[in-house]
């Protein structure tokens, strides 16, 4: 027995040590893992440019994995193109198209071959696998299998998913939703790929039927920087576009690992590099991002192996430091603005700002030792970003999860604000604040609608011009919803793509949890994990990919995205279906919508099959959305007004509003280390392509913990030494994964990093920021030791 058990604190096993230390999840949710490829693990720094020839030979191995070689690249280059293309469902970084630039990248060409799979999970599959033998499998060889190609339904007799009409399928949740007590006993969660248009349809059947209850992966991934900038400047979204990129004299990038999952912004990094800017990553781990790229659009660089900078300054605050950071760089223009009144932007900070007092009364307040101990950095590095910042006129700030994943989320993405306001970034070109969204149409999920605490004028212009009466009471986000099903409030829940089992904080607790559903529905293209821990009822819709051509009704249709910078427009696909039972999503909806609704004066049926007809409707319900079908055919779409952008904040006192958080303590104490989970260059979010994790040097091992070298041999730890790791949550609780290996790292001392989605089986439900509702992704007080060779019988065995 453990010292900690002993000690009669809870203990909960989440995974047993002596089994494959790849299968690290909930008892029967084994983990995402194993890749193709095997052998030992390896630890190589990386010292070669970002892009460039390692990123084609790497494309190049995933192409010949899916059996997919000339399809893939061929279709990347329909992809984010001007005149009919499908826009890249890989990231949400704004299509550049200008010029000739061949405008991909080497994870967008993964992403798309991984929907393009020749391979198919059909009715042959389904009747040889039960579903307790797929549990067993790992989530690479679930996905493996290929694309769906019709509709399932979970036979529990037999214990196997069986083929359904659609129509049945439709009518069985449409039965199933109408029995329920209360509109509010369902939940139905979004993955930020589902299109604008099928947003809408998704949130207007919703809301026909009933309820708020729309969690979505924005709850887990954007949702602080939302609360923070809506606050602070009156709308949810960045002001920055990518024009800014080129006049911008300094970019500062947090918690954003770039050069993996948003590569495209490499090539801005070196141009703006060229031009003599100032890039300036902050950030616990220097990763990729932080050296040099080779251009992917740039021949003539590509064959002359001729790489740019794209950095150059690294600073390495301690995980959840970077509000002490950027309130000590505040402090030290406001100390500079003392002797030189150029340091501030005082004129903007008089017209446009409120509470500037506060602030800088609040700044002068903190102490550079409470700044240095919140943020792990000392004040002569602080004072150089403060120079580099006030040496820029126009500087963008830029940010992802490293800033929002946190419990004071909120708080720094408004410190961050509060940073560009002083100088007036914000509202010109070339300056403003820039959040780095995940999915290539969260943006535009939540423009359309999807939101569980939607806006009073939003619901009444739904109501007025959909002649629908919107539930008025904010519903579960996606913590809640987890919260509710393991109350048996929730008793459906239906999944818009994504994979909701795996994505989601406290892997065993959320299946238990899933398992108590009387239905889940999920529209997918693949076989995932949440297919798996299913409830009494359960089906699989499987749909068309954002690559596939969608003919309804004899006509081609497109459908809309919003990028990371605003910008809307059109996406068509052209290949051929996977199958030809698969349906699209905007059309899964309005028959799912139908059949729930069977009274409903709202014209699914024409929704279904006019894609424009939806557009329509949505130009009259949403902001910015005026004349929608006419704007979304120009050349390169159009741009969702911003009014921040032009100086007007749509704040109570209309102004943009200084805030006053105090500098948290982010100190784990007792010997603990704080860990935040990531992902490896080889991943997308639940979808693991290989256990390799390039750009920072590792090979054949996701079970890693990246630790400071100290704090390894303070351990007595050795590279790849097994340990286990154990969370505590603030309620005490533990939860531990084991056969863990140690990889030494350049990280801060009391810092460590692993990879989602493993870890989520570590990560309390009950611990989310209150501020944003975010579970803490980013920051679990973890103890690591070596593995105990004694607790080889685990309790739960
Ligand atoms: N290829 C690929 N592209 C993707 C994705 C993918 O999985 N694969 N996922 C998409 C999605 S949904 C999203 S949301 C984005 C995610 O994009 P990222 O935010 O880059 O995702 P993570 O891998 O979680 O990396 C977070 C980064 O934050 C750093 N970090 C951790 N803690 C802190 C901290 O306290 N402070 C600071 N300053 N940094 C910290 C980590 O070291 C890491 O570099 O990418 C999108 N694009
Ligand atoms: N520990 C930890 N957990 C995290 C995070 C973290 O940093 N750390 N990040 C969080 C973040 S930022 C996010 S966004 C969530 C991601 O959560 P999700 O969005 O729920 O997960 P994904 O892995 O992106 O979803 C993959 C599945 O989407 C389906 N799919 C793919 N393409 C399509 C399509 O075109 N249509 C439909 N209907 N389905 C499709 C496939 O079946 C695939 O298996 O995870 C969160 N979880
Ligand atoms: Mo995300």
């Amino acid at each position: 027995m453990s010292a900690e058990q002993s000690t009669g604190e809870q203990e909960e096993r989440t995974a047993e040590p002596d089994r494959d230390p790849l299968s690290q999840g909930a008892p029967g949710v084994p983990a995402t893992g194993r890749g193709p490829g095997g052998g030992e693990p390896s630890l190589k720094p990386y010292d070669h440019p970002t892009a460039g020839w390692g990123a084609a030979l790497s494309v190049g191995k995933v192409l010949a994995r899916t059996r997919e070689p000339v399809e893939g690249p061929r279709a990347t280059l329909l992809m984010n193109h001007e005149n009919k293309g499908f826009d890249c469902p890989g990231c949400a970084w704004p299509d550049d198209r200008k010029g000739l630039h061949l405008d991909i990248c080497e994870n967008g060409i993964k992403h798309v071959t991984w929907e393009m799979t020749p391979k198919r999970a059909g009715k042959a599959f389904f009747a040889e696998h039960t579903v307790s033998e797929l549990e067993t499998w790992t989530d690479f060889a679930l996905e493996d299998q290929g694309r769906l190609v019709g509709p399932l339904v979970y036979d529990p007799g037999s214990d196997r998913y069986t083929p359904i009409s659609w129509e049945d399928a439709f009518a069985m949740v449409g039965e199933r939703l109408r029995s329920l007590d209360s509109p509010d006993q369902a939940a139905f969660y979004t993955s930020g790929r589902l299109s604008n248009e099928g947003s809408f349809l998704y949130q207007l059947w919703v809301r026909e039927f009933g309820t708020n209850n729309l969690p979505d992966c924005s709850n887990m991934c954007h949702e602080a920087s939302g609360r923070a900038l809506t606050a602070s400047i009156g709308t949810g979204k960045g002001t920055v576009m990518l024009d800014d990129w080129d006049q911008a004299e300094a970019v500062f990038l947090l918690g954003v690992n770039a050069a993996s999952n948003a590569p495209r912004m490499l090539t801005r990094l070196a141009e703006a590099h060229r031009r003599g800017a100032r890039i300036v990553h902050i950030n616990p781990l220097v990763e990729a991002a932080a050296g040099r790229t080779i251009v992917p659009h740039d021949f003539a660089a590509m064959a002359a192996f001729h790489a740019t900078p794209t950095g150059s300054m690294n600073v390495q605050p301690r995980i959840g430091g970077d509000l002490a950071l950027i309130r000590g760089v505040a402090k030290a223009v406001l100390e500079a603005a003392e002797r030189d009144p150029h340091a501030i932007d005082r004129e903007f900070i008089a017209r446009h700002t409120e509470a500037f007092e506060e602030y800088r009364r609040i700044c002068a307040e903190t102490e550079w030792a409470e700044i240095e101990h919140g943020s792990g950095v000392g004040r002569e590095r602080i004072r150089r970003l403060a120079d580099v910042y006030m040496e820029s006129r126009r500087t963008i700030i830029a940010w992802c999860l490293g800033v929002t994943q946190q419990e004071h989320g909120v708080d720094t993405v408004r410190e961050i604000v509060n940073l560009l306001l002083l100088r007036g970034n914000i509202g010109r070109e070339g300056a403003g604040p820039c959040p780095i969204r995940g999915h290539s149409n969260v943006q535009g999920n939540r423009t359309c609608g999807i939101d569980h605490h939607p806006k009073e004028a939003f619901l009444d212009r739904l109501e007025e011009v959909c002649g629908i009466t919107a539930p008025r009471s904010p519903g579960l986000d996606t913590v809640r919803t987890l919260e509710a099903l393991e109350r048996g409030d929730v008793k459906v829940l239906i999944g818009m793509g994504g994979n909701f089992a795996m994505a989601v904080p406290d892997t065993a607790r959320a299946a238990e949890a899933l398992r108590r559903c009387e239905l889940t529905v999920h529209v997918s293209t693949k076989l995932n994990r949440s297919h798996l821990v299913h409830g009494r009822e359960a089906l699989i819709l499987p749909c068309l990919g954002r690559s596939e051509r969608d003919v309804r009704a004899g006509t081609e249709q497109g459908v809309t995205v919003e990028d990371s910078m605003s910008m809307v427009h059109l996406s068509y696909g052209m290949k051929r279906p996977a199958s030809p039972h698969l349906v699209s999503e905007p059309a899964i909806i309005c028959g799912l919508a139908r059949a729930t609704l069977p009274e409903s004066a709202t014209p699914w049926e024409r929704y279904a099959d006019d894609y424009d007809a939806v557009r329509d409707t949505m130009g009259e319900v949403l902001d910015g959305f005026e004349d929608f079908n006419r704007r979304v055919r120009r050349p390169l779409g159009f741009r969702i007004a911003q009014p921040a952008r032009e100086r007007v904040f749509l704040t109570g006192s209309g102004k943009a509003e200084f805030s006053t958080a105090d500098v948290p303590d982010t100190d784990p104490g007792d010997g603990l280390l704080t860990l935040s989970t990531v992902r490896s260059h080889d991943q997308w979010n639940t979808t693991v392509y290989s256990d390799d994790d390039r750009y920072r040097g590792l090979s054949n091992l996701r079970t890693a913990v990246f630790m400071n070298r100290e704090d390894m041999s303070d351990r007595g730890l050795r590279e790849f030494d097994h340990v286990d790791v154990t969370s505590i949550a603030k309620d005490g609780r533990r939860r531990t994964v084991y056969g863990y290996r140690a990889v030494p790292y350049d990280i801060p001392r009391g810092c460590a990093t692993g990879y989602m989605p493993e870890m989520n089986a570590l990560l309390p439900l009950g611990d989310f920021s209150p501020q944003s509702g975010q579970p803490l992704m980013k920051h679990m007080r973890v103890e690591i030791r070596r593995a105990d060779p004694s607790a080889s019988d685990p309790p739960n065995k």
